[in-house]
């Protein structure tokens, strides 16, 4: 699926670098994307003040990531991260229904800062195959996503450890950063 994602973006964006977020609570699967697109080994940081930071070098395309949530001490170190940033993909547990709301607040404070204000967000509703799983309409709701006026950003259901629905979600990621660089 490596190949498969360097091809879908590659051509659609060139060979100018690429910076792209994922981003979601703990355990919301992020790593699991990240294996199952196969894009190489994770380089993994862990700085003196306990922020974790996994990041994916694949071709021009930088993948960074992190957990959100909590570490308030720390948060104003993000930022550093944010800059140039193209893509977020927010990644959620859609059977976590008693953390959706945590999310949601989550995901609103990243996309109030300006850094991330003109960010392309692709939402990965995870862990589909769950009994329990919310719906894409659920979840859209319960994330507010229809308040983020001035954001291009879709929602794909998926489950990381089969791999269904990632080439989709990436898919339309690729053309929508395309969109935006045909732009500039
Ligand atoms: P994170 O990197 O966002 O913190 P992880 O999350 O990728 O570590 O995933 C957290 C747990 O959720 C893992 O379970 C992982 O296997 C599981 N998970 C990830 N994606 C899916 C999915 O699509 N469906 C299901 N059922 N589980 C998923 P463990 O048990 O290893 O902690
Ligand atoms: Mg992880």
């Amino acid at each position: 699926m490596g190949q498969l994602l360097a091809t879908l973006i590659g051509r659609l964006v060139g060979p100018r670098e690429l910076r792209i977020l994922m981003l979601g609570l703990d355990a919301a699967g992020k790593t699991t994307v990240l294996y199952k697109l196969k894009l190489g080994e994770s380089v993994c940081t862990i700085p003196t003040i306990g922020f974790n930071v996994e990041t994916v070098q694949y071709k021009n395309i930088n993948f960074t990531m992190w957990d959100v949530g909590g570490q308030y001490k720390i948060r104003a170190l993000w930022r550093h991260y944010f800059t140039g940033t193209e893509g977020l993909i927010f990644v959620v547990d859609s059977a976590d229904t008693e953390r959706i709301q945590e999310a949601r607040d989550e995901l609103h404070t990243l996309l109030n800062d300006s850094e991330l204000a003109h960010v392309t967000v692709l939402v990965l509703a995870n862990k589909m195959d769950l009994p329990q799983a919310m719906n894409v309409a659920e979840i859209t709701d319960k994330l507010q996503l229809t308040s983020l006026r001035q954001i291009n950003w879709y929602i794909q259901s998926c489950t990381a450890t089969s791999g269904q629905g990632l080439y989709e979600g990436l898919d339309w990621l690729g053309r929508a950063l395309q969109d935006v660089a045909s732009k500039h």
